[in-house]
């Protein structure tokens, strides 16, 4: 049989559980061996001692090369394997406690030896006899299972941590030998790419390793942040791009260390990119070159994308708040302030572009909640939560946008019914959606923890189904960047993936949400979802000499196609996220202590009085 959840684990341990005459057995048998000792010989009894000893001593002597396998690289648990053989290994390694040692075992034993019946049955006879009997009893079995539970949570969380670790060794040795200071590391060319040249792995990779306790990885990342980073360049970057990962990177960092080198850093790039700012209307130009300050759109339009201009808040937020500067603030609050009152929207549903020159949106009509517009949404809810849910203007605009998702985006697939989202062109509906999506199941979760309606959980809870469907319903169990859902009555297959959609650049958006959708339900089942998504991730994108890499083709597991790059958000995001999922630490980057940027950066909620 093949288990592939701590669900089944669970259920089969407890498969046997509620016989009602486990107190006359136990004793039974205990009289029926103390019986059958005492009819051995004085030899045989010294034999069976002699044996016994000898194995527990046999037991201590393999002690340490049991726990160093425990501690050791590779799970000791397999998640592929049989729960039950997993349990007895850990019996043979001494690792349970006594009592938890027994309560397997007697729970083992029962299972092995139920032949009367399912246990909802044998608990119907049984309350039949003695009532308060079985309450008592059923208050036992509970606390044991909750035991058990516990327990088995316990073990696989430490060797899902250990293995994200992992992971992470593995992409950072990649990116120390072969692109050292760079942007991205190129895996399979064993070199390098340059976006901006400012070490942007490194620094969006900062924070993930102080969560991850990657303590010597960090210092030596440090250790060139404070000797060879410089802003002082005369390179062009994105203004989005650097402030959710440079920006939002440092600040975070500092946040987590208290060292005031980043907090220095942040500054100086937050201030080399406010020449973005300079546009006849107020709404940023894409790019800045952050060595000469000086500003432009792309070279083919003067138009800047609505999810870039709107996602840029809580950094610049932040800064001011840390800074006492109130220019940084002001930049990015005149900005929402603006896309607040424009024409264009549908039901708080924005367009894709937004002109520099005018204000105004551009290129209207169409409306998604994927690349263009995506952290619009997340950023009305974030912004709100950061400020003390104090600015009703922004929770107005995201209630009414969600409002706006159910009414024209959401759909079911066929034959399945499962729940996406999807596009509208001009009134025309079309089931297209991309991974980048997926973050939604994570914000309408925190929403919904943040006291906004409970449907938001339901309708999370759905996507998040939908997102890892968009996984496990491919070859290789990874998700193409687009997928169409199929709506017509007899289709086949829900999910159908276009020849140019199949690649996966390692993108986080599914694991983010898996982590907050486990961390605000605590239902374990999305941590075995994100088990079975790192192992593909392993399998297909894993390069032996370091790294991880983008694949062309999530359709075919004989050939994935290396694209040899590793994105920075990989070790920014995805990892970090993979790490927050399997913790079951709620105190680890707390939900309602902090708030996480939409490159992963946790900034902190502002106390009540600033
Ligand atoms: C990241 O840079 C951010 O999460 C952004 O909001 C969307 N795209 C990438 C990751 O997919």
């Amino acid at each position: 049989m093949h288990l592939s959840s701590r669900q089944d684990y669970v259920s089969i341990s407890f498969a046997g559980q509620g016989s009602g005459s486990y107190n006359n057995s136990k004793q039974w048998r205990r009289q029926s061996c103390w019986r059958k000792w005492k009819q051995l010989s004085r030899l045989q009894r010294s034999l069976i001692l002699f044996i016994l000893v000898l194995l527990f001593i046999c037991g201590i002597a393999s002690y340490p090369s049991v726990t160093e396998h425990l501690r050791g690289k590779t799970p000791f648990i397999s998640y592929e394997s049989e729960p039950l053989v997993g349990c007895q290994n850990l019996l043979k390694a001494g690792i349970i406690e006594c009592q938890l040692t027994c309560l397997y075992c007697h729970m083992l034993q029962r299972k092995l030896s139920n032949k009367r019946g399912p246990p909802v049955l044998q608990n119907r006879l049984q309350k039949k006899g003695n009532a308060s009997e079985t309450v008592v009893e059923d208050r036992a079995a509970d606390s044991k299972k909750e035991a058990f539970i516990s327990f088995v949570s316990f073990v696989l969380e430490s060797s899902w941590l250990e293995a994200v670790q992992e992971a992470f060794r593995h992409a950072w040795k990649g990116y120390k030998e072969f692109a050292w200071g760079h942007d991205e590391l190129r895996p399979i060319s064993k070199s390098y790419s340059e976006w901006f040249g400012l070490g942007l792995t490194l620094i969006d990779a900062l924070d993930t390793m102080w969560i991850l306790d990657l303590k010597e990885e960090f210092e030596e990342a440090k250790s060139w942040v404070a000797t060879e980073l410089t802003f002082n360049k005369n390179v062009d970057v994105n203004l989005f791009e650097s402030t959710i990962r440079i920006l939002g990177g440092l600040l975070s960092t500092y946040h987590l260390t208290g060292d005031t080198l980043f907090l220095d850093k942040a500054k100086d790039i937050g201030s080399r990119l406010m020449p973005a700012f300079n546009t006849p209307s107020k709404i940023p130009y894409s790019d800045v070159n952050i060595g000469k300050g000086i500003a432009h759109p792309p070279r083919w339009t003067s138009d800047s994308t609505v999810a870039e201009v709107t996602s840029i808040q809580l950094e610049f937020r932040e800064l001011s708040r840390l800074t006492q500067e109130p220019q940084y603030q002001a930049a990015v609050a005149e900005v929402m302030k603006q896309v607040h009152k424009l024409d264009g929207k549908l039901d708080g549903l924005v367009p894709m572009f937004i002109n520099t020159n005018n204000g105004q949106f551009t290129h209207q009509g169409i409306y998604t909640l994927g690349a263009r517009a995506d952290s619009y949404y997340e950023y009305l809810l974030k912004q709100w939560i950061q400020g003390g849910k104090k600015e009703n203007q922004l929770l107005e605009d995201y209630l009414q946008a969600i409002e706006g998702v159910k009414k024209n985006l959401l759909q079911k697939s066929s034959p399945n019914g499962l729940t996406f989202v999807g596009e509208l062109s001009h009134g025309q509906f079309s089931p297209k959606m991309d991974h980048l999506v997926c973050f939604l199941p994570g914000t309408l979760a925190l929403g919904a923890h943040n006291g906004l309606p409970a449907d938001h959980m339901d309708l999370a809870k759905e996507l998040m189904e939908t997102c890892y469907q968009m996984y496990i319903q491919m070859e290789t169990g990874l998700s193409p960047e687009i997928v169409h859902f199929n709506m017509h009555q007899g289709s086949t297959r829900d999910i159908d993936v276009k020849l140019a959609d199949r690649h996966n650049l390692l993108r986080p958006e599914t694991v983010e949400s898996l982590f907050y959708l486990h961390r605000l339900t605590k239902d374990h089942k999305y941590q075995d979802w994100g088990w079975e998504i790192l192992q593909n991730f392993e399998k297909y994108t894993k390069v032996s000499s370091g790294g991880y890499t983008s694949i062309n083709n999530v359709r075919d597991p004989e050939y994935p196609s290396p694209r040899d790059k590793m994105e920075s958000f990989f070790l920014g995001e995805t990892l970090k996220y993979f790490y927050l999922l399997f913790s079951n630490n709620t105190n680890l980057i707390s939900l309602d202590q902090y708030v996480f940027n939409t490159e992963a950066h946790p900034l902190p909620i502002w106390p009540s009085t600033a």
